[in-house]
C-alpha cells in the first residue's frame, strides 16, 4: 500500500509483544483506517484480554480490591483526550477518544469519567475477574508493596500508528501499577510522559514505573529530541539514560520506551532486559526485542 506524502507505507508500532494487537491495527490500516481509529482498535484487543492483567478487563486491582483504568489518545492534529482512576468501563481509550471529541477538556477522572462513559453508550463491566481476586487476596497476606520487573512479560500498552495519508495518531492504555494505592494515577494517561506525538516529527510511549516517566517526562523528551536529529533509538536511549541519572535506584524498576518518526523508522529502548515491541507494516507483524541500559 502507498502512502501519499512520501513512501513509508502503514505502519503499527506497540509495546510488549502484543501481536493480535498491532495486527488488528495494522490490518485496519492496509483497510486505509485513518491512523487514530487503527490505534484504538489495536488497543482494544488488549483491553478485552482477560489474560492481559495490567490492561483493561481483567487488570490487576489496587490495594482495596478495586480495578481502575488510565487512559489516553492523541490525534495527527495535535488534539488529545485522557481518563484516569475509571472503574467498569472496559474500552478506555475509546473513551479518552470521546472525551477528546465530545468535551471541552482534556481529561475526565474517577466517577466523572464513567458517568459521561454511560452517557455515551459505553456498558458497564465488572472488571475484576476471579483470577485476579484470587491474585489479590494472596497478595493480601503479605501485603508487600514491591513493583514487579516486566510484570508476566506484559505491562501498559502503548501504539502508534501511521496511516496512509502518513499522519500518525497513539492510543496508550492500562491498568496501572498491581496494589497500586487507591486513586493512584501514573504516566499512561498523561500526554507528555505515557504518550506524545507531534504529526510533523514522530511519537513516544512508555511503559514501566510511571512515576519515573513522569518525573522525566518521557514521550515529549523523545519526540523533541527526534525533532533536533536524533534517531528514535537514539531518543529512546536518551530519555532512559536520563532516568537511570537521575535515579540510582533504578535496578529495582523498569523503564522502557518505543518510538517511530515521521519516516517510519523505529527505536525502542529499557533499562531492564525482557521488554519486546510489536511492528505491524506490508502484512508483516513481527517481535522485535529491545536493547537494554542494563545487560
Ligand atoms: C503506570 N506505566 O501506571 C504504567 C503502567 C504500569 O504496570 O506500570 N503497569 O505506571
Amino acid at each position: 500500500m502507498e502512502r501519499k506524502s512520501n513512501n513509508v507505507t502503514p505502519i503499527a508500532i506497540c509495546t510488549w509483544a502484543f501481536s493480535n494487537a498491532s495486527k488488528q491495527a495494522g490490518e485496519a490500516l492496509e483497510r486505509n483506517a485513518a491512523a487514530l481509529d487503527a490505534v484504538i482498535i489495536g488497543v482494544a484487543v488488549e483491553e478485552a484480554n482477560l489474560k492481559n492483567t495490567t490492561v483493561g478487563k481483567g487488570g490487576t486491582p489496587d490495594r482495596e480490591g478495586n480495578v481502575t483504568l488510565d487512559a489516553c489518545v492523541m490525534a495527527p492534529n495535535g488534539d488529545c483526550g485522557a481518563v484516569a482512576c475509571v472503574e467498569n468501563i472496559t474500552h478506555v481509550a475509546a473513551l479518552a477518544r470521546k472525551v477528546m471529541e465530545n468535551t471541552p477538556h482534556f481529561m475526565l477522572a474517577g466517577k466523572g469519567a464513567e458517568e459521561f462513559a454511560y452517557a455515551n453508550g459505553f456498558k458497564k463491566e465488572n472488571l475484576l475477574t476471579e483470577t485476579a481476586t484470587q491474585q489479590w487476596k494472596e497478595w493480601l497476606k503479605t501485603s508487600e508493596y514491591k513493583p514487579i520487573i516486566n510484570i508476566e512479560n506484559h505491562d501498559t500498552i502503548g501504539m502508534l500508528a501511521i496511516d496512509a495519508q502518513g499522519d500518525i495518531a497513539g492510543a496508550c492504555s492500562t491498568s496501572g501499577l498491581s496494589y497500586k494505592m487507591k486513586g493512584r494515577v501514573g504516566d499512561s494517561p498523561i500526554i507528555g510522559s505515557g504518550l506524545f506525538l507531534d504529526n510533523d516529527v514522530g511519537g513516544a510511549v512508555g511503559t514501566g514505573m510511571g512515576e519515573e516517566i513522569l518525573k522525566t517526562v518521557g514521550s515529549f523528551l523523545i519526540v523533541e529530541l527526534m525533532r533536533q536529529g536524533y534517531s528514535p533509538q537514539k531518543a529512546c536511549e536518551e530519555a532512559v539514560h536520563r532516568v537511570v541519572t537521575k535515579n540510582p535506584d533504578h535496578t529495582n524498576f523498569q523503564v522502557a520506551y518505543i518510538a517511530m518518526n515521521k519516516a517510519g523508522e523505529i527505536g525502542s529502548y529499557c533499562i531492564h532486559s525482557g521488554f519486546a515491541m510489536m511492528k505491524y507494516q506490508d502484512g508483516k507483524n513481527e517481535t522485535i526485542t529491545s536493547p537494554s541500559f542494563l545487560k
